[in-house]
């Protein structure tokens, strides 16, 4: 059975795994999924009715990165994480704390500045992202992982406290996940994905 990828263009999760697969050498068709009007048959495949999902030969995974890693290791990518052990730590460190804090206050901050005010300890995260980011390569995993919500952070409010010590501490290896091969060739388009985003967030056109 082929490989199937429930998929929605403007999700930046999901865009990690369509980068993902450009970067090891199998691009894939995704089955785009309206999230408004999700059908049945991707509704049936995941608990969280979210996207990405990837099936493969009866193997179904959600959350992005657990599916990036999966394909990494099923391809044989051998420069996804860097070759020292403690900096591959970092590194899934920086990814794992970047998704439940720094890009949630970064899109919850645009609604209401006072998040970033009742938790502070933000900037120490974002500059031990940083720090990972020093020793990593900009074309592996993390950049990867960090590029389709550095891409759209910029499109929405570069200039927010988040995106602002992003840039700071990590604004060199940001620009270059973005402009990877991989990255560019998955982007959505901006207008319409901003416009999306802006009404999502209650932000107004
Ligand atoms: N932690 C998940 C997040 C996935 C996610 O939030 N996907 C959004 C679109 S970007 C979604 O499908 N949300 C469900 C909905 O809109 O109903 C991952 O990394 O895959």
């Amino acid at each position: 059975m082929p490989m199937r990828l429930f998929s929605a263009a403007g999700c930046p999760s999901a865009q990690r795994v369509r980068a993902l697969q450009q970067q090891v050498g199998l691009p894939h068709e995704p089955r785009e999924i309206d999230l408004s009007r999700k059908p049945a048959d991707s509704l049936a495949h995941s608990p969280t009715g979210a996207v990405p999902v990837l099936e493969d030969d009866g193997l179904v995974l959600f959350e992005s990165t657990v599916i990036c890693e999966y394909l990494a290791e099923r391809h044989g990518w051998r420069g996804a994480w860097s070759p020292d052990i403690r900096q591959r730590a970092r590194e899934r460190l920086a990814i794992k704390r970047f998704d439940d804090l720094v890009a949630p206050l970064f899109f919850q901050s645009l609604q209401d500045t006072a998040v970033l005010e009742a938790r502070p300890q933000w900037r120490w995260e974002v500059a031990l992202l940083g720090q990972a980011a020093r020793d990593a390569s900009p074309t592996g995993m993390l950049g990867l992982l960090l590029a389709p919500n550095w891409l759209r952070m910029g499109w929405l409010a570069p200039d927010a406290p988040v995106a602002r010590a992003l840039r700071d501490e990590a604004g060199a290896f940001l620009d270059q996940a973005m402009a990877s091969p991989a990255v560019a060739a998955t982007s959505p388009d901006r207008a319409h994905t901003t416009q999306q985003m802006r009404a999502r967030l209650g932000l107004g056109l």
